[in-house]
């Protein structure tokens, strides 16, 4: 199974990748945490550049995220699924979407053909998409120990306003296919946060996967 965790930033999703992966495991499911950008070696250059480096294009910006997303599907994501390994998956396709497409303002259909190509048809079977008011979760990483180091990324330091549009994005994809994308509160405590997250889930999992 392919599970996605989606949203703006400092929404909680490495948190809940964490939480996610420890129920798993308790439940006796494998499961492989990866991220986007940044799952392989090429990635993690990439995402060096994308996240910290001179400021790009937005066209530049996207055939980099699709060339991370490409050699991490191929090398990382399809052989941990055809292993029977859980993929967990901090952001992928619906990220491009909401970021590039949305908050750039770049061609939706034409960010879709991209992420096409990039992942081979590859869609996640679930993506949790962590709803919270942009506001909240840039306050929530500006608290956080990152914040300190000085380090906020380039998207970070995006106005507000492309955060709202992100956010807007998020809310549009998931209306447009609930089978896939479930809506998250993702206000709360990270505990109470990942207790929502394991209701959706487990019932999924159970359908798809057999129980080991
Ligand atoms: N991007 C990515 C694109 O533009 N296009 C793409 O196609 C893709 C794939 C990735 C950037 O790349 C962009 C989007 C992003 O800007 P990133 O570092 O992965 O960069 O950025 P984020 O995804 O925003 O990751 P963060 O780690 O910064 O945020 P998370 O993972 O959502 O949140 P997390 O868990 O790190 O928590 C943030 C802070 O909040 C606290 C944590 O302790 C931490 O300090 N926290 C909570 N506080 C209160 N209550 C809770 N429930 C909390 N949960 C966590």
């Amino acid at each position: 199974m392919f599970i996605t965790l989606e949203g703006g930033e400092g929404v909680g999703k490495t948190t809940q990748q964490a939480l996610l992966a420890l129920q798993l495991r308790q439940a006796g499911y494998p499961c492989l945490c990866t991220r986007e950008p940044g799952g392989t070696a090429l990635g993690r250059a990439l995402r060096e550049i994308l996240l910290h480096g001179d400021p790009l294009t937005p066209l530049a910006e996207l055939f980099l995220y699709a060339a991370d997303r490409a050699e991490h599907v191929q090398k990382c994501i399809l052989p941990a699924l055809a292993a029977g390994q859980v993929v967990v998956c901090d952001r992928f396709t619906d990220s491009t979407l909401a970021y590039q497409g949305y908050g750039r303002g770049l061609d939706l259909q034409q960010v879709r053909q991209l992420n096409h190509l990039a992942t081979g048809g590859l869609q996640p079977h679930l993506t949790l998409w962590l709803d919270l008011p942009p506001e909240v979760g840039l306050a929530r990483k500006a608290s956080g120990p990152l914040a300190r180091t000085g380090l906020a990324d380039r998207l970070e330091q995006e106005r507000l306003e492309f955060h709202r549009r992100v956010h807007q994005g998020f809310q549009t994809l998931a209306a447009a296919e609930p089978q896939r994308i479930v809506r998250i509160d993702a206000e709360g405590s990270p505990l109470e946060v990942a207790a929502r997250i394991w209701s959706v889930v487990k019932p999924r999992l159970l359908a798809a996967v057999p129980r080991p």
